[in-house]
């Protein structure tokens, strides 16, 4: 047993500089676990619920509602609780909200509480936080997704897809494939300002923020960047695209802006399909709108055999939503944001569904983040195989990396995912 003798809350900064929720719990064993929560910029609607105050401070985006909240309610119910049991914290913390979406106390102040209470967990038992969360189940070091070109709601909207990431699908370790990723946004960069372009501008993520002409532009200047950086496109590093498509479906009409065009469901799978075949990408995130359903099966049907298609807006890491979607054979990975969801037990529930029906399973940062690193330790203790945080620069981003180079540098037996992480998994 350890039990829980106190919960401190305050309202801290995301990487944005937007309010976000802190949280402290002390047990009675003298150990702590403290947590920081991300925020979402483009969030999809079955989200649960980010409680913000509104009125005039912060713009309306303060949270001291949701920080008083676990001053009060939230630590009288929580102290005296075992720390040993989140599958109980959690349930007590859903129990207490009341509602299906956490409207209540809200996801931001529920999931901070959550986070604090596992770390604190494995601190009273001596154990990093990844090796608390695999129990007996050996760590795997996640393949990395790294951000290099932005756009979309990260980047002002200069092109309209939002993430143009890289997968160094042939690397070893997690040593090999940072460094790749690294080498490759070094490169991307050259390439950029060899053609004219400004790249001391970074979107939320640290991605290259470029004004290109057409989402196809950027997916050039990222394959001449891997070219450039030496290693082999499509056998060493590919690419991953983060569509974010419920962004700009307007009307039922899916509008690329950038390039002055407005096409129907099929008609952007179909050019999505044409984007595998002429660059080496490997994985789609929401590469239709949150409910467009036909949109999503007709995708599967063209992409899924071939490419990693990932439900992120599609799912939201909701155990229903992911249901429904296995059974209906939709996508064939899902992305996992435990702040889309609002407690450590419904995401890690989600990562089991996953990987018991075939589906990939990618954990996921969001785009406003903190210095905090316990995502990375959920990406090895849950073994989701990928992780994606964002770029290699700014330290909300580099926190997570440098916590899985630490720890595959004291863990020289850990596994390295590597490509094999991506869907199709063979059992899929
Ligand atoms: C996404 C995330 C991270 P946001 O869409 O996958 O890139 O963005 O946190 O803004 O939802
Ligand atoms: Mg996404």
């Amino acid at each position: 047993m350890a039990l829980i003798a106190d919960l401190h809350a305050w309202e801290a900064f995301d990487s944005r500089g937007t309010p976000t929720v802190g949280c402290a719990v002390s047990l009675e064993n003298g150990s702590e676990g403290e947590a920081t929560v991300p925020s979402g910029a483009s969030t999809g609607s079955h989200e649960a619920h980010e409680r913000r105050d509104g009125g005039e401070r912060y713009g309306g985006r303060g949270v001291q509602d949701a920080v008083a909240a676990l001053r009060t309610e939230v630590g009288t119910e929580l102290v005296g609780r075992d720390v040993l049991d989140q599958e109980g914290i959690d349930a007590a913390l859903r129990a207490l909200d009341g509602t299906p979406n956490l409207t209540r106390l809200g996801a931001n102040a529920v999931l901070a509480a959550s986070v604090a209470c596992a770390l604190a967990a494995a601190r009273s038992q001596g154990l990093p936080f990844w090796r608390a969360l695999c129990a007996d189940l050996a760590p795997l070091l996640p393949l990395p997704m790294v951000n290099v070109i932005s756009g979309g709601a990260h980047a002002g909207g200069l092109i309209d897809v939002q993430d143009f990431l890289v997968v160094p699908i042939g690397a070893a370790t997690f040593v090999e494939a940072i460094e790749w990723a690294s080498r490759v946004r070094s490169a991307t960069a050259t390439v950029l300002r060899d053609r004219g372009h400004d790249t001391s501008l970074v979107a939320d993520e640290g991605g290259l923020a470029a004004s290109l002409p057409s989402n196809r532009a950027a997916l050039d200047v990222l394959l001449a960047g891997i070219e450039r950086s030496g290693l082999e496109p499509g056998a060493e590093v590919a690419i991953a695209v983060d569509v974010a498509a419920t962004q700009f479906l307007v009307d039922g009409s899916y509008v690329l802006a950038s390039e002055n065009r407005s096409l129907r469901a099929h008609e952007l799978v179909d050019e999505l399909a044409g984007w595998v075949v002429d660059y080496p990408i490997v994985s789609i995130e929401d590469a239709l709108g949150e409910d467009d359903e036909a949109g999503w099966r007709y995708a599967t049907d063209r992409l899924a055999p071939s490419v990693q298609l990932l439900g992120d807006d599609l799912f939201v890491t909701s155990i229903e939503r992911l249901s429904s979607g296995i059974e209906q054979g939709v996508a064939n990975a899902v992305l996992v944001k435990p702040n889309q969801v609002g407690t450590l037990t419904d995401a890690r529930r989600v990562v089991e569904l996953a990987q018991a029906a075939g589906y990939a399973t990618v954990l996921s940062a969001r785009s406003g983040e903190t210095e905090d690193s316990w995502l990375a330790d959920l990406a090895v203790g849950w073994r989701t195989g990928q992780l994606k945080v964002g770029s290699t620069t700014r330290s909300e981003r580099t926190s997570k990396w440098n916590r899985l180079l630490r720890i595959e540098s004291e863990q020289q037996d850990a596994m390295f995912a590597g490509g094999a992480a991506l869907a199709p998994l063979p059992s899929g």
